[in-house]
């Protein structure tokens, strides 16, 4: 999956896109360089991050979105909000990418449920300005495959089917990077939930902190690819179903290598 902020601030590519030409050609280049999906988000939620108007978020990403699904591209559309996750599945996007894994807006699942498109459910605890204030736990990856399951039992309940269902445990949000790392870590704990696990790592700073460039993020985001496509491969290869990631062909290359790692591991030689 490859990422598209049309945003003139996240954390790590904030502005870059943030022009309607700009954003399609860069959405047409991720699926060129090999991105399965395309995911289009016009509302940063990095820490901190104050919300976007229902109407500027449909400006920035519904004319991305109809030249992405008009050229072909499977688009993924990025939002907490219900309201722009119909008008974005309305203007061709076949799935719905969504932080707050149904927690932000109660009409999400029926919005979801009535399309019946594959729906990504993020861990999340609080919205982007307080999340650090929630980044407490005493067993990170029971806590937060305990929390999912309670997500998944209530988006059911409220109509999405489970084969839409796919699971994210929400790098970085209200995590710290130890958290992070244990949730990686144990990616088979959330599996265990039974739906397919999507990994959403790429540049975030707890990568940046293993790389030495210390809180201050003495290293631009974009510096974190090579460890991000690590990252991929680390991830592929422990089951996940799909990355969410800025640099694409560092990735496809990572869970290349992973696929035939895996392939391999089941061989007998000799
Ligand atoms: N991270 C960001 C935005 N959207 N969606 C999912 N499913 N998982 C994530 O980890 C995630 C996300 C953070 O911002 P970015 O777009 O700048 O990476």
């Amino acid at each position: 999956m490859g990422i598209l902020n049309v945003t003139p601030d996240s954390f790590s590519d904030g502005g870059a896109y943030f022009d309607i030409a700009g954003a399609i050609d860069h959405g047409l280049a991720l699926a060129a360089d090999g991105a399965d999906i395309v995911d289009v988000g016009g509302e940063s939620t990095r820490p901190g991050a104050l919300p976007v108007p229902t109407g500027e978020e449909l400006a920035r990403v519904l004319p991305v979105v109809r030249e992405l699904a008009c050229a072909g591209v499977l688009v993924s559309i990025d939002t907490m909000h219900a309201a722009v996750a119909q008008a974005a599945l309305d203007a061709g996007a076949r799935m719905v990418n969504d932080v707050s894994g149904g927690l932000a807006d109660p009409m999400m699942a029926p919005t979801v449920a009535a399309a019946g498109v594959p729906y990504v459910a993020m861990h999340w605890r609080a919205p982007s300005r307080e999340m650090n204030y929630h980044a407490v736990y005493e067993d990170v990856v029971a806590e937060v495959a305990a929390e999912m399951r309670r997500r998944v039992d209530e988006l059911t309940a409220g109509g999405v089917d489970q084969g839409q269902i796919l699971l994210d445990p929400g790098l970085g949000f209200a995590k710290q990077a130890a958290h992070n790392w244990t949730l990686m870590a144990h990616l088979d704990e959330l599996r265990g939930l039974g739906f397919p696990v999507l990994v959403g790592a790429s540049r975030k700073s707890f990568i940046g902190a293993v790389l030495g460039d210390g809180d201050a993020g003495a290293t631009p985001p974009a510096a974190r690819d090579a460890a991000s496509a690590a990252i991929s491969a680390l991830a592929a290869a422990a089951g996940a179903y799909c990355v969410r990631v800025h640099d694409v062909p560092a990735s496809l290359d990572a869970v290349r290598v992973a696929a035939a790692w895996d392939t391999s591991r089941g061989r007998v030689t000799g």
